[in-house]
């Protein structure tokens, strides 16, 4: 499947864009949808590949993720994990074999032994998401950002330490200060060719609610991506995953700060500005609209937190009339 003049592309990370894909499902084919998914956040532990962005979509859409985490898969059990704590005892100082500190469901395992064992026969990561997302039943299009490894490496104010996402996030439960943030590899990693094409040739490109440092950040660090976003900009609408000055889920509100951002709608629009015409904002944010448009955007007022009852696809149904006005 190619992207085509009726197609929607949407930019993602994890939960907000999940939730935004499945309500997008009301109002618009599946089988014209793609999803170009964040990948800087993968990691590699026991030596399987995880992939969490895409898994977090590909479980959501199945109707499959636990809704309490907002990630792995509901009715998890959690065998494997609590037999590798019996290691720890025996395990040498210095080992970083059998980690406890992120956590595995035995089913959620299933996925990453698939994806691993593929990887190892030589399938790309963007062949081995279609047979996971087909396995599941899914018609949408999901696709990494890139074949080649990027990895989100985050700068700690108080440890003066840089670590990879997932200890940041996981580990250390994203309660600290953070200092700056890289994309390793992103400058070397080109997209593939069908994100190429979904970002040039769909209709409507969506930026997702998803936190737009270090879930958006990662893809508009490929090479070509923010040019390619600049050159469609009026078809591009992106949806503000800040609402009244608040993350709808995660850091992003925190980082935003400490990464000299300002948390709050307008400080999204000035982050997407240059790529994207307009900046979708819940009503609780209607006071913003023209410090909104001062910053370079046209601002979309509709309630946008999908927790709440109907959201979801009046949400949806207007980000792309917004980008077909
Ligand atoms: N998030 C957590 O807060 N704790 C976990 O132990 C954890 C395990 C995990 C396993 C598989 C997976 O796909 C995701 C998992 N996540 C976990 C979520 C994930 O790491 C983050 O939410 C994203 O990377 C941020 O988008």
């Amino acid at each position: 499947m190619s992207a085509t003049a009726r197609s929607v592309t949407v930019l993602c990370g994890g939960v907000g864009a999940a939730r935004f894909l499945r309500a997008l499902a009301n109002v618009h084919r599946v089988s014209d949808t793609t999803a170009v998914i964040n990948t800087g956040d993968d990691t590699v532990l026991h030596g399987l590949h995880i992939s969490p962005d895409i898994d977090t979509v590909t479980y959501t859409l199945a109707g499959a993720i636990d809704p309490e985490r907002g990630w792995g898969l509901r009715g998890e059990s959690w065998r494997a994990m609590e037999a590798l704590q019996r290691f720890a005892l025996v395990k040498p100082t210095g080992s970083e074999a059998a980690p406890t500190w992120f956590n595995l469901g035995d089913r959620d395992l299933a996925t990453h032994l698939y994806r691993t064992a593929r990887r190892a026969e030589g399938a790309s990561l963007t062949a081995v998401t279609a047979e996971l997302a087909a396995a599941w039943g899914l018609e949408q299009q999901l696709l990494p950002m890139s074949d080649s490894v990027v990895s989100t490496m985050v700068s700690l104010r108080e440890e003066a330490i840089e670590v990879p996402f997932q200890e940041y996030f996981v580990k250390r439960g994203h309660n600290v200060l953070v200092d700056a943030l890289r994309f390793a590899g992103a400058a070397e990693a080109p997209l593939t060719q069908p994100a190429r094409s979904a970002l040039v040739d769909s209709e409507v490109v969506v930026i997702a609610p998803s936190n737009p440092l270090v879930s958006i950040g990662p893809i508009r660090a490929l090479a070509d991506v923010d040019d390619l976003l600049a050159a469609r900009r009026e078809s591009v609408v992106a949806i503000s995953p800040i609402v009244g000055g608040v993350a709808l889920k995660g850091p992003a509100d925190r980082m935003l700060r400490e990464l000299g951002h300002e948390p709050s709608v307008v400080g999204v629009a000035r982050l997407y500005a240059e790529i994207a015409s307009t900046l979708v904002i819940d009503p609780v944010d209607e006071a913003s609209v023209a410090a909104i448009e001062a910053a370079g955007m046209r601002a979309l007022v509709t309630p946008s937190v999908m927790s709440e009852v109907n959201v979801g696809p009046e949400l949806a149904r207007r980000t792309l009339a917004a980008a077909r006005r």
